[in-house]
Parts: C-alpha cells; sequence; structure tokens
C-alpha cells in the first residue's frame, strides 16, 4: 500500500508522504479522534490488553456496565479505584503533546482543530488540548447513581461505593458504559465536526466501539482525508487515505517536526 508509512529503522526516521504534510498545514477544519492507544506510552494499560493481577479473571466489557455496578456496586467501584490509581500515576506522553501543540498551531493558522477521545483518563486536558470533546465520559469524576447528577465524592466515606449526600444512593464514576448513551450533545459535536472536516485522524482506536467507530467513516464519506495512525491494523485500515503504522507518541511529534519545525513542548 504506498500511502502507508512504517519506521525505517535505517534511517531510525519515519518518511512521511509529502502530500500528507502538505495537508496537514493547509487543512482548514481538523479533527482528531483518539482511543486508548494514545495512553499506552503512559502505561495506561489500553481496553483490550489483560487486565493486570486481580482484575485478570474479568472482562472490562462485563464490568464497565450498569448490570455488573447493581449486581456487584462494590466490585465494579473497586475496580474503578484501581484504574484511577493507574491514572493519577499516568502522564500525559509525547503523543498528547504533540496533539496539544498542533492544536495551537492549526488554531494560529485560523483554521479548526476539534479533539474527540474516547478515553476517560483526562490525560489530552493535562498535556494542554483545549475544548476535548468526552465521548465516554471521565474517570475521575463522580456522579449519583441513581440521580445521574454530579456529586464531589466525600473521601472520608466508609462506604465503597459512597453515598449520594441527597439522595443516598450509591456514586458511580461518571463514565458511559456499554448499553449506555452518549452525551447526546458530545455526540452531536462529534458528528457535526466528522461531516464538515477536510482532514480526520483516527489514532490508537480499534474502531470497535459504536458510535465513536462511525466517526471516521462519516469523515471518509464526506470527502475527509483520513489518516490512521495505529501499530496494528483495524476495521478503519483498508479504508483510510494514509496509514501511518507506528505508536502515537513517535509519528505524532514526527508529524508536528515535519509540518511546522516544531517539537511538542517547544515555544
Ligand atoms: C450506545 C467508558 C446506545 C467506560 C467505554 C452498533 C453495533 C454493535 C454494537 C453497538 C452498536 N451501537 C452500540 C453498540 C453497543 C456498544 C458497542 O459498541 N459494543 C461493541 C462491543 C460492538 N456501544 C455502547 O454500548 C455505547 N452506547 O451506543 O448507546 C445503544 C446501546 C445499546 C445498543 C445499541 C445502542 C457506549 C460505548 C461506550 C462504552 N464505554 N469507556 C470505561 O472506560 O470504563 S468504551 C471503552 O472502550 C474505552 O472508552 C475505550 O476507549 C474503548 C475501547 O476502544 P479503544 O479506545 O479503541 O481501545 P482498544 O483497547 O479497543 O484499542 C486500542 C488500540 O490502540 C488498538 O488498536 C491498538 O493497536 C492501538 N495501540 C496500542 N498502542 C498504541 C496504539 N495506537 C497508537 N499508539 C500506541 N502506542
Amino acid at each position: 500500500m504506498e500511502n502507508r508509512t512504517e519506521h525505517n529503522p535505517e534511517t531510525q526516521r519515519f518518511q512521511i508522504p509529502p502530500e500528507l504534510i502538505h495537508t496537514l498545514q493547509t487543512a482548514c477544519q481538523l479533527a482528531v479522534l483518539t482511543g486508548a492507544g494514545i495512553s499506552a506510552e503512559s502505561g495506561v494499560p489500553t481496553f483490550r490488553e489483560a487486565q493486570t493481577g486481580l482484575w485478570s479473571r474479568y472482562d472490562p466489557q462485563e464490568l464497565a456496565t450498569p448490570q455488573a455496578f447493581r449486581r456487584d456496586p462494590k466490585l465494579v467501584w473497586e475496580w474503578y479505584t484501581w484504574r484511577r490509581n493507574l491514572v493519577s500515576q499516568a502522564d500525559p506522553n509525547a503523543g498528547h503533546h504533540a496533539l496539544a501543540k498542533m492544536e495551537k498551531l492549526v488554531k494560529e493558522n485560523n483554521s479548526r482543530f476539534t479533539l474527540i477521545t474516547q478515553n476517560v483518563d483526562g490525560l489530552h486536558q493535562r498535556a494542554g488540548s483545549e475544548g476535548v470533546i468526552e465521548l465516554h465520559g471521565n474517570i475521575n469524576r463522580t456522579k449519583c447513581f441513581l440521580e445521574g447528577i454530579p456529586v464531589e465524592e466525600n473521601e472520608s466515606s466508609e462506604d465503597i461505593p459512597p453515598r449520594c449526600p441527597v439522595c443516598g444512593g450509591p456514586l458511580r464514576p461518571d463514565v458511559v458504559w456499554f448499553g449506555e448513551n452518549l452525551s447526546a450533545q458530545a455526540l452531536k459535536s462529534a458528528w457535526d465536526i466528522a461531516q464538515t472536516c477536510d482532514l480526520f485522524f483516527s489514532i490508537g482506536t480499534s474502531t470497535v466501539i459504536e458510535p465513536a467507530a462511525s466517526l471516521p467513516h462519516i469523515a471518509l464519506n464526506q470527502g475527509a482525508i483520513v489518516v490512521e495512525i495505529n501499530p496494528s491494523d483495524t476495521p478503519l485500515t483498508p479504508l483510510a487515505t494514509y496509514v501511518l503504522r507506528a505508536p502515537a507518541g513517535e509519528i505524532l511529534p514526527a508529524l508536528l517536526l515535519s509540518a511546522w519545525g516544531k517539537l511538542p513542548n517547544s515555544q
């Protein structure tokens, strides 16, 4: 496939197609969709990687559901506590920082840049990205399971899960579980930019989870250039305009350097 970029061990460089660099420099509306893969280099395990230790016998897709929470709220709450601790020890990697820098450079060029993420770890915001559309919520926020209202967690509570101070119901993480609807506003914003963008990046996602997985196809169908960044093939790979077969933390800084001569953390 001539539009595929692989890391060249001899030159230790990526041969990024010059026409892709030009497209990146001249895009009017750039949309980026990220998945768990962009946080992999920060040490946050992707959703499909085997869970470690205590959790190895559970399937995340079974635990991340309202049914699992109703059945065993303590187990699900402790799973999220374990994941929150993992996320709290992680830092944004060069891929997160490169996207935050790219956003600033694209906006300085009076073009539009929209970052849509399936991730719940908040690492994009910690790297400086603005206006991040969190399709699946944020693991660091908490809400009441019964009323759905945001709640500041009372750290001293002995209850597992802690109770809502308003209704006494159990608290839950403010994430979208399987079988739950996404925020209508977040979904509409993501849909709209996929419909209007001229360049769409799909980064670190297996493009399996709906409705997020439909976004790159919406972009393709309206004529956008679609770039996939992933070390492995996904269902999107055969359809993407360009496939950058590399880890996000390596290829995104290379794209930034090639297109703007900048490094992720430079001024
Ligand atoms: C909904 C929050 C209405 C919780 C998550 C249509 C057809 C079939 C099924 C459905 C459908 N529509 C809806 C469904 C049901 C379901 C679904 O999609 N099921 C799947 C299994 C088919 N969807 C829903 O339930 C959604 N709700 O649509 O409501 C409805 C309801 C029921 C029925 C119909 C309609 C809600 C989905 C949201 C679920 N919540 N997260 C939590 O985190 O605890 S999703 C969760 O999975 C994470 O957000 C995560 O992001 C996502 C996994 O996807 P990826 O991000 O892609 O991660 P993954 O591990 O899969 O892949 C990582 C990739 O990174 C890999 O490709 C790897 O190669 C790559 N990688 C690794 N290292 C690197 C890298 N890439 C770059 N650099 C690296 N270094």
